[in-house]
């Protein structure tokens, strides 16, 4: 350990801390060195030409955009993007009530209440960075995707079959989800959720300056009903996690140890820690009772001295928790240290009896400048970030381990330049049992002079390595919008939606049972039922027509509109805008999706599909009369 020592002046230099680390942040890495598109260790096999399909899905996150996308990987084509937290135009994320209902249903009733004053229904922006799909014995199952919000501290479920969120649950008790994990083995099970932010419990106002007071809190959440299954209180804050290949452990990094709240106060510490925490004794602690409810949530204490955490002291503030495929070594990159510190997880039940809480730190290689996150090829190499170097480094884990023990030997195997300045990467199938070293993606967070210029916002820049010749290179550069935390690579036999949805799909459950009350076929709608002021009108569509060319509501009615798409071709989505209401949706192959609103504009007004179906979709139209209130 010794030699590993960190000096936080040494690496910050003497001024400010932040000044300095703005000062690298901008130095950047040597430019213009790598070629734009070089050819591949082993052929040029990254090509995918037109008509070819990639050997990978990746699922983006988009950070403050809110969404995740569907990438193609190698050829880094972006396919799709899921509307997730954000608000969307095309599809109506959001607008629809199928949507809203996802989107309000496991609100807080305060959340509901505060938004209500604002005349809103739900929040229409999230901060989504960490979209992980849900796994069985070791590797993914192509079930699921999850996917955290730090903007408004909710989680939220993507269903793989169809490619749209199901569930959106906001966490109660904590403040801004940052790192999210679901359980690897045996099966996911919970998805753990790390609150990030310090605030107190409960946070009603009566403690507000004293910092002392807060808490940050763990949450793991029942991936197959997405309720809560309990919390846990720590030390410290909650920065990223990871699970074992076991299901014994969750583990977050924490970069607050200080528990501060300015810059300095968070930076003061040289060493900040690794919270462990132990899945069985949490459990076993929840039957005896012992925990407090607060929000509905069972709330444990796992704050020092309680037997459901360790806290194993890594240097300095801590960022990137990464669990590599060899089941055995816990990856937590340094951030202001140079270092990746390794835990031995075999070493943790010990550690849990009693032993000194280092003793399972096995290796603590000097990597660079600002390591944030790291991934695995499977073949006992990891390949880490390092933010101020603005280099991807290759390392071998035993090697580390190996030197940790004394031995003369180099853990570093390659060090590239990557443009610029990168955050989290990821391998294909890196964080599974199945890591094939194939592909690692760099998310570099800055892209300068990559691309041609687009205006003082420019693109990230994110980049396909190729890892199987050994060597690692840069093949392919890919500007993003705002703002790819990180990213999953999947094999894509693992990921098998369908392309038509089935008639009897949950999503629009409320619809049809709606229509079965109003005495309405849903198929083969073309009905206009009144209910007091409250007008339904149910439609289907057939390319290139509505079943209703027009249809008459009342000023001031509470108008729903449901349509079905009845075609059930491949890629033959309708869709239903109405003009000057703000409305707009998506409906795909027979799929229901319905709109509510008040009829408060006297007129004609003109729906419209707003996706091109048809040689006819310009005239796929009709019209709404809103007849005037009688003076
Ligand atoms: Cu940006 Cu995973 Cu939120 Cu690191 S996190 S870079
Ligand atoms: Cu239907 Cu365009």
């Amino acid at each position: 350990m010794s030699d590993n020592k960190i000096s936080r002046r040494g690496l910050l230099g003497s001024t400010a801390g932040g000044a300095a680390f703005a000062g690298a942040l901008l130095a950047g890495g040597a430019e213009g060195l790598i070629p734009r598109r070089a050819a591949a260790a082993n052929g040029a096999y990254h090509e995918i030409h037109p008509g070819e399909l990639d050997e990978y899905y990746g699922f983006w996150s988009s950070g403050q955009a809110g969404e995740i996308r569907i990438m193609g990987v190698p050829s880094m084509r972006e396919l799709m993007r899921i509307p997730v937290f954000n608000r969307c135009s095309a599809t109506g994320w959001g607008e629809t009530n199928e949507s809203l209902k996802i989107l309000t249903e496991n609100l807080l009733p305060e959340t509901k209440e505060f938004l209500a004053k604002r005349g809103m229904k739900t929040y229409q922006n999230g901060d989504l960075h960490h979209p992980h799909m849900s796994f069985n014995k070791g590797t993914y199952d192509g079930r699921y995707l999850f996917a955290n919000d730090k903007a408004n501290t909710r989680v939220a479920r993507v269903r793989c079959d169809i490619m749209k969120v199901d569930k959106v649950i906001e966490i109660p008790n904590t403040s801004d989800i940052h790192g999210l994990r679901p359980q690897k083995w045996p099966r996911t099970g919970y998805v753990f959720a790390n609150g990030e932010h310090r605030i107190p419990l409960p946070n009603d106002g009566i403690i507000l300056d004293e910092p002392k007071k807060y808490h940050a809190i763990f949450t793991a959440i029942d991936g197959d009903t997405m309720e809560i299954a309990w919390q846990v209180i720590v030390d410290g804050n909650l920065d990223n996690c990871d699970t074992d290949y076991e299901g014994k452990y969750a583990f977050s990094t924490c970069y607050n140890s200080e528990e501060g709240v300015t810059l300095a106060e968070m930076t003061a510490s040289p060493m900040d820690w690794v919270t462990v925490f132990d899945i069985a004794r949490i459990e076993a602690g929840i039957k005896k009772g012992d925990f407090k409810v607060y929000n509905g949530v069972k709330v444990l204490d796992g704050r020092h001295g309680s037997p459901y955490t360790r806290y194993i002291p890594v240097p300095n503030s801590p960022h990137g928790c990464n669990m590599a495929p060899d089941k055995i070594h816990l990856c937590l990159n340094g951030k202001l240290s140079p270092t990746v510190t390794v835990v031995d997880v075999r070493k943790l039940e010990a550690v849990f009896n009693g032993a000194e809480p280092r003793s399972a730190v096995v290796a603590e290689p000097q990597l660079g400048l600002g390591p944030l996150h790291t991934a695995f090829d499977g073949k006992g190499n990891a390949y880490t970030t390092l933010f101020l170097d603005s280099q991807m480094v290759k390392w071998n884990i035993d090697k580390a381990v190996r030197a940790f023990a004394g031995e003369k030997v180099d853990p570093i195997i390659q060090k590239i330049d990557v443009q610029y300045q990168p955050g989290h990467n990821h391998s294909t199938m890196g964080e599974t049992l199945e890591a094939d070293g194939k592909y690692l993606i760099s998310l570099n967070k800055f892209s300068k002079d990559r691309f041609l210029n687009v205006g003082p916002l420019k693109p990230e820049n994110d980049q396909l390595i190729d890892i199987a010749g050994g060597e690692m290179k840069v093949v392919h550069d890919g500007p993003t919008f705002a703002e790819p935390h990180d990213c999953i690579l999947v094999r894509a036999d693992i990921v098998n939606p369908v392309s038509v949805y089935k008639r009897d799909d949950p999503m629009w459950a409320d619809a049809r049972a709606q229509a079965k009350a109003d005495g309405v076929d849903l198929d083969y709608a073309a009905d206009v039922i009144r209910d007091g002021n409250k007008v339904r009108v149910y439609m289907h569509s057939v390319a290139p027509q509505f079943s209703l060319e027009k249809f008459d509501v009342n000023q001031g009615d509470e108008v729903t509109i449901t349509i079905t798409n009845m075609d059930d071709v491949d890629d033959l989505t309708h869709g239903f805008t109405l003009g000057n209401h703000g409305i707009a949706m998506e409906i795909g192959p027979q799929a229901t999706a319905s709109v509510t609103f008040t009829a408060d504009r006297p007129g004609v007004h003109w729906f419209y599909c707003q996706w091109f179906c048809h040689a006819l979709h310009m005239e796929m139209r009709g019209r709404m009369f809103v007849h005037p209130k009688k003076a």
